[in-house]
């Protein structure tokens, strides 16, 4: 197979090309000719299924190496059984999309890694709060990835609504491209074009029922991964349960991940600053050089909000995610985990007793913690 072959199936799976070629100079400081590149597009259990040039092999990795879907790897072949690919170095990741999974700031979860987009996707009939929303974009500006707001399932309302909605969800998502779109007619979907071309990889994210498998599948080549239904209230019913890679027809690659409820943005000062710049600027005139931007008089924010130019839910929210960013337990991981523990003490004694669990129970198990307050 010739190296242009080869490198042309590297590209279509976002390898660097053009300037840019700080992965292939990372590979090449190995020194190794054996290693060769690879892209993850699925974790399991200390294994992954990583796509090379020339198609995708399993491969193994050691304990203690943290490797996420979308990320570059360099891998051989062992040299004793030939047939066992083994991932030898990740290579620097150009974003990296965290959740926090405990209390502390170093416990947390790579969702996806190499992301250039992430579609927050929205459900114009769902549950979608501001709350929620401002967590999800701080999540994915501190990532590094842009973040554009899907409004999905546009068929669904009226064109009233859905200006309506869009326009709720521009006033929360300042600075962010919001799109809405319906997987059902293909409405509003060629908005997502520049996004999803070959080199480009986006990601999903958003609540359960959003929408996310099902837009993954109307862009992707094969549209196999499962769906579900949503309950009354418009909540999903977590389908997907794996994060997973799927090729696009547009020529880019997609992660779909399973939807979240529970988002701390402990340790994304830096998201939540860029989620409100438009707060951080008007703070940087304010006359009080350690303002709490809460009751002194003649803060600029403070001004902004009695003269009605600033929503005051907007300034609450801004104060209290910069201040959970940098705090060390916050009280909302804490709630986390003492909801965890009750659950757990509801489940065994619900198993003694035999006593049948409600749908809506166990769902609101899975789904953990809701910061929307
Ligand atoms: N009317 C309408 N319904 C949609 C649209 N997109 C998705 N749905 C429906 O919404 C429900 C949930 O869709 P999924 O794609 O499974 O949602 P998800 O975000 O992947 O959910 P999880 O995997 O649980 O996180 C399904 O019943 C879909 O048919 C749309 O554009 N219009
Ligand atoms: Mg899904
Ligand atoms: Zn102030």
């Amino acid at each position: 197979m010739t190296d242009i072959v080869v490198l042309q199936g590297l590209v279509s799976l976002g390898w660097d090309r053009g300037w840019d070629r700080r992965w292939a100079v990372a590979l090449d400081g190995l020194s190794d000719p054996a290693v060769t590149p690879a892209r993850v597009w699925r974790v399991d259990r200390g294994l992954c299924t990583v796509m090379t040039a020339t198609g995708d092999v399993r491969a193994g990795f050691e304990r203690g190496t943290e490797v996420a879907v979308g990320d570059w790897v360099g891998v051989v072949r062992d040299p004793a059984t030939l047939s066992r690919t083994r991932i030898v170095t990740v290579l620097s990741r150009r974003s990296e999309l965290r959740r926090q999974t405990g209390a502390s700031a170093a416990t947390s979860q790579i969702v996806a890694a190499n992301v250039d987009t992430v579609l927050l996707c929205d459900a114009v009939d769902g549950s979608l709060s501001s709350g929620h929303l401002e967590r999800f974009l701080a999540l994915t500006w501190q990532s590094g990835a842009r973040p554009v707001v899907c409004v999905t399932k546009s068929d669904s309302v009226s064109s009233g609504q859905l200006a309506a909605a869009v326009s709720a969800v521009a006033a929360v998502a300042r600075g962010v491209a919001v799109v809405a779109l319906s997987s059902k007619t293909g409405d509003g979907l060629d908005q997502l074009a520049p996004h999803l071309m070959e080199g480009k990889t986006v990601a999903l994210l958003g609540l359960s029922g959003s929408g996310k498998s099902t837009l993954a599948n109307v862009l992707s080549v094969d549209g196999a991964l499962p769906t579900g239904t949503v309950r009354r209230d418009g909540s999903g019913r977590h389908t997907t349960t794996r994060r997973e890679m799927v090729r696009l027809r547009a020529g880019g690659l997609l992660v779909d991940t399973p939807g979240m409820r529970a988002l701390s943005v402990l340790g994304a000062r830096e998201g939540v600053e860029d989620a409100f710049a438009d707060l951080e600027s008007l703070a940087e005139h304010c006359l009080y050089p350690k303002c709490s931007h809460t009751i002194e008089p003649g803060c600029e924010l403070v001004l902004a909000v009695s003269e009605g130019t600033l929503d005051p839910r907007r300034l609450d929210s801004w104060v209290r995610l910069k201040a959970e960013a940098v705090s060390d337990a916050p009280a909302a991981a804490r709630r986390g985990v003492a909801e965890r523990k009750t659950r757990k003490k509801a489940k065994v004694s619900g198993r003694r007793s035999r006593a049948a669990q409600t749908p809506q129970a166990a769902q609101a198990g899975e789904a953990g913690t809701d910061f929307d307050r």
